[in-house]
């Protein structure tokens, strides 16, 4: 087990999703720790020290000590596996496969469109005053509508995804699904999932959640 006292740095981005959702792990599992801002979204593109922390230029990455690590789901699990605190992951084999699965479909169907496709063209663009791209956000709402329904499909009826407890699947969930109803197809598609809408509406009422709120949400 990773000694409570190891220093923990995020390096991501306030209102980034991924960054989001190992910070949701971090503050779960009451792990001290500082968020240090890289801002790869500028002009000047991805920063080279960044390049040389993670190949591909995304964010976040982790450092615990000297040990460094990228991609989200591995940090979570690295996180959730290496430290104390309440255990975000079913013990049970099927309740383990079925988390993956909903953390796999997301990175794989979700994430692009309903962050890409409808958030960022419904709310970011418009923000920095631009025109929405209405044929982009009507063809990924078509994507949407499937992950939603799978996600819905593969959700148990609550209070969590993969219940009795918060997994690792919900705390994945949640960023994602926040991003996609900040635009006004977005909520209205979350609402014809009744089951999703409420746990949605308990994932918000967190400590954790209200904790990592980004400028987009206070908008609102
Ligand atoms: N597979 C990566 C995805 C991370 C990711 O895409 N992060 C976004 C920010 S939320 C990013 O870095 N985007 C930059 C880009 O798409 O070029 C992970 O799981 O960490």
């Amino acid at each position: 087990m990773t000694q409570p006292s190891t220093p923990v740095v995020l390096l991501g981005l306030e209102r980034s999703v991924y960054t989001r959702i190992a910070r949701l792990v971090l503050e779960e599992k009451g792990i001290p720790y500082s968020l240090q801002e890289v801002e790869i979204f500028g002009p000047s593109g991805v920063p080279e020290e960044h390049r040389q922390r993670h190949p591909f230029g995304r964010i976040p990455v982790l450092h615990a000590g000297d040990f460094a690590l990228y991609e989200t789901a591995a940090i979570a699990k690295f996180l959730d596996e290496a430290f104390p605190g309440p255990s975000l992951q079913p013990s049970g084999a099927a309740a383990r496969a079925r988390m993956n699965q909903i953390i796999g479909v997301l990175d794989s169907y979700a994430y692009r469109p309903l962050v890409w496709g409808v958030f960022v063209q419904r709310v970011s663009v418009p923000l920095s005053g631009g025109t929405p791209n209405e044929a982009e956000i009507a063809r990924t709402m078509i994507a949407a509508a499937t992950c939603l329904s799978a996600l819905a499909h593969l959700a148990e009826a609550g209070p969590f995804m993969v219940s009795p407890n918060l997994s690792l699947a919900d705390l994945h969930a949640y960023p994602i699904l926040r991003c996609f109803s900040l635009a006004p197809e977005g909520r209205a598609l979350l609402a014809k999932h009744p089951p999703l809408q409420a746990w949605f509406n308990a994932m918000r009422a967190r400590t954790s959640v209200q904790r990592t709120e980004s400028k987009y949400e206070a908008r609102q």
